[in-house]
């Protein structure tokens, strides 16, 4: 299992800024840094290329969750052409990950349900833009991971389970699978148990979240909350994880670091317990 954690959005980051986060992560220890961005064609792709190499830090995977909360364009709208906007604002991201063969992370593109919209449809949508954007994906290579999202955050799609049946049904109509983003915050507020989500959605699952409970919306810093991380790890190491968990913690500055830093020693020593327990 790799270690990432969140940068702010690429697209919104200065060089100077980009350089001095990815100093950061790699001075602690982790494999990769995990960010979001709307336009992927507006990227200086190979000056940021030349940062990761420079501190031998590699991308998890690009979000794609701003070109709905930044550009305003979602799968889910009735409107042909804001569709169409959307996939191919998607298709620009993919060449991005494409170049840095990291896969996207995806979720909130889908948009929100407006009043009076029929879910329905909107879902028969979601199919046609997921499929179109997975077959792309496929071209580079790389996967796209659907992630279920709690009712705070979206007013559909929020169990494992429901999500298992609906990416298999977006799989049944393409050659390049979409595979599941399984975030454990998400899980907590939604699912049953989440070893047993983890299980369940094995053939599926291809990207982590890590994020503990708080008391307000933002994410904490695994160890701060009230969950489970050593019966996580294990149950994805039985289950013969071997991809990305990236940090999802809503730390700014001056705590990002100190976030950073605390989620690694946790979830690493967790890791590292794991796999001698054997
Ligand atoms: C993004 O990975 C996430 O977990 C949610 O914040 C999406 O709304
Ligand atoms: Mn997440």
């Amino acid at each position: 299992m790799k270690l990432a954690y969140s940068i702010p959005n690429l697209d919104e980051l200065s060089l100077e800024d980009l350089d001095r986060y990815l100093g950061i992560l790699s001075a602690i220890g982790y494999d990769g840094a995990e960010t979001s961005v709307c336009y992927g064609d507006k990227v200086d792709r190979e000056a940021v290329k030349k940062l990761l190499e420079k501190h031998n830090i590699k991308l998890s995977g690009l979000r794609s969750g701003a070109i709905y909360d930044k550009a305003g364009l979602r799968f889910t709208s009735p409107d042909p052409e804001i569709r169409r906007k959307a996939v191919d604002t998607l298709k620009k991201l993919i060449d991005l990950a494409g170049f840095f063969g990291c896969d996207i992370l995806l979720g909130r593109i889908q948009g929100l349900l407006e009043p009076g919209e029929d879910l329905a449809q909107a879902k028969k949508y979601i199919v046609d833009c997921l499929r179109e954007s997975s077959e792309y994906a496929g071209k580079y290579g790389i996967y796209i991971h659907y992630e279920p999202i709690n009712r705070f955050e979206m007013n559909y799609n929020h169990t494992t389970k429901e999500m298992i049946e609906f990416t298999k049904y977006i799989n049944s109509g393409i050659n390049h699978e979409v595979r599941l983003l399984m975030d454990v915050f998400h899980m907590m507020l939604e699912d049953f148990s989440i070893p047993g989500a983890f299980v369940r959605s094995r053939e599926l699952i291809g990207h982590v979240h890590f994020a503990d409970s708080t008391r307000d919306q933002t994410r904490g810093v695994p160890g701060s909350g009230v969950m489970n991380f050593k019966e996580y790890i294990d149950v994805l190491d039985a289950m013969g994880y071997n991809g990305w968990i990236a940090m999802e913690v809503g730390l700014q500055d001056p705590d990002y670091e100190w976030g950073a830093k605390t989620s690694f020693n946790y979830i690493s020593t967790l890791i590292e317990l794991c796999k001698r327990a054997q």
